[in-house]
C-alpha cells in the first residue's frame, strides 16, 4: 500500500504544486480545499494515483473532525499532513482594517490550522516513525513590515506551535517542520488584494519570485527524508528579496 499525504489548500499555488510532487512519487492523496471543482479537475489530472477530494472549509472544526472520520480505509493511515491552507487579506495599515479581515486570517490560519492538526494526529502517530507535519508559515511570521499586521502574527503562531508540537511528540516519531516562504507567485497576492490582478501582476514584475514548484519541492523533500532527520524551519526567499533598514520616522 503506498504512502498517504493530506495536502489543505490544494486548489491553488503550493497545495495544488506539492498534490503534483507528491503524485509523481506515488503517493496516495487526500486533498481539501473549498473549491470543489479545482479539486476534481486536480483528481482527473493526478488519475495515475489513489486521490480522494475533501470539499471542506479548514474553519469549521465539526466538518474537518467528520472529513477525516470517513476517510476511506485506503486512505488511512496519513503518514503526511501538510497544513497549506491559509490567506493574508487587507495589505493596509492597522487602523484601516477592517476587523472581520483580522478574524478570518486568524480563523483561517490558526484556528483551521489547530482544527486539521488535532483531527490527524492520532493518524500520524498510528504511523509513528517517518510521519510528518509540514505546516506552511511565512518569513512574515518573523519579519515584520507595514500591512502585515495580523497575517504576519499568525504566521508567528504557526512557528511556536511548530515547535511545541515538536516537544509534545517527541519519541511518536512524528516530525514536524515550518517552512517558512518568501515572495512566491500564486493566487496569494489576488486574495490579499480582493482580486485586483494589475495589483498581483505589479507585484511579481520585473523580478523573478519563488514559484509553487519550488515550495512543492521543498514540501515533498522534508516529508521524505529519512525517518531520523527532522528539519524545524526552512526559511527561503527567492535570490531577488531581502530585508530593508529599519524605517525612521523624522520631523
Ligand atoms: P493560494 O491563494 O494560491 O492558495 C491558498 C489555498 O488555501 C487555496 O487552495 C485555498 O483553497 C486554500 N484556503 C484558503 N482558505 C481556506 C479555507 N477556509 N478552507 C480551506 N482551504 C482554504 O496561496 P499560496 O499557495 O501562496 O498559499 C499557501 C500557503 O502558503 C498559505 O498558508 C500562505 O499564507 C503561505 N505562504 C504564501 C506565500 C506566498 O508568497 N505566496 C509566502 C509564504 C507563505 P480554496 O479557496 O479552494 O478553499
Ligand atoms: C507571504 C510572503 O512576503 O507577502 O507570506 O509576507 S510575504
Amino acid at each position: 500500500m503506498s504512502d498517504v499525504v493530506l495536502i489543505t489548500g490544494a486548489t491553488s499555488g503550493f497545495g495544488r504544486a506539492a498534490a503534483r510532487r507528491f503524485a509523481k512519487a506515488g503517493w496516495s492523496l487526500i486533498l481539501a480545499g473549498r473549491r470543489e471543482a479545482r479539486l476534481q479537475e486536480l483528481k482527473e489530472e493526478l488519475s495515475q494515483v489513489p486521490v480522494h477530494t475533501v470539499a471542506l472549509d479548514v474553519r469549521d472544526a465539526e466538518a474537518v473532525k467528520q472529513a477525516i472520520a470517513e476517510l476511506p480505509d485506503e486512505f488511512r493511515p496519513i503518514k503526511s499532513l501538510i497544513n497549506n491552507a491559509g490567506l493574508a487579506l487587507a495589505p493596509k495599515p492597522s487602523q484601516d482594517v477592517d476587523l472581520a479581515d483580522w478574524h478570518t486570517m486568524i480563523d483561517t490560519n490558526i484556528t483551521g490550522l489547530v482544527n486539521v492538526t488535532h483531527a490527524v494526529l492520532p493518524s500520524l502517530i498510528k504511523v509513528g516513525k517517518g510521519a510528518s507535519i509540514v505546516n506552511l508559515g511565512s518569513v512574515a511570521g518573523q519579519w515584520p513590515y507595514p500591512g502585515g499586521h495580523v497575517y504576519g502574527a499568525t504566521k508567528a503562531f504557526v512557528q511556536q506551535f511548530t515547535y511545541n508540537l515538536r516537544c509534545d511528540l517527541l519519541g511518536t516519531g512524528v516530525r514536524v517542520t515550518d517552512i517558512a516562504p518568501g515572495m512566491a507567485e500564486t493566487e496569494f497576492t489576488l486574495v490579499r488584494t480582493g482580486g485586483d490582478q494589475a495589483a498581483s501582476d505589479k507585484l511579481y514584475s520585473g523580478t523573478t519570485p519563488l514559484e509553487p514548484e519550488d515550495i512543492a519541492e521543498l514540501i515533498y523533500y522534508t516529508a521524505s527524508l529519512p525517518a531520523h532527520i527532522n528539519i524545524n524551519r526552512l526559511e527561503v526567499m527567492p535570490t531577488r528579496q531581502a530585508w530593508s533598514p529599519f524605517a525612521i520616522d523624522r520631523d
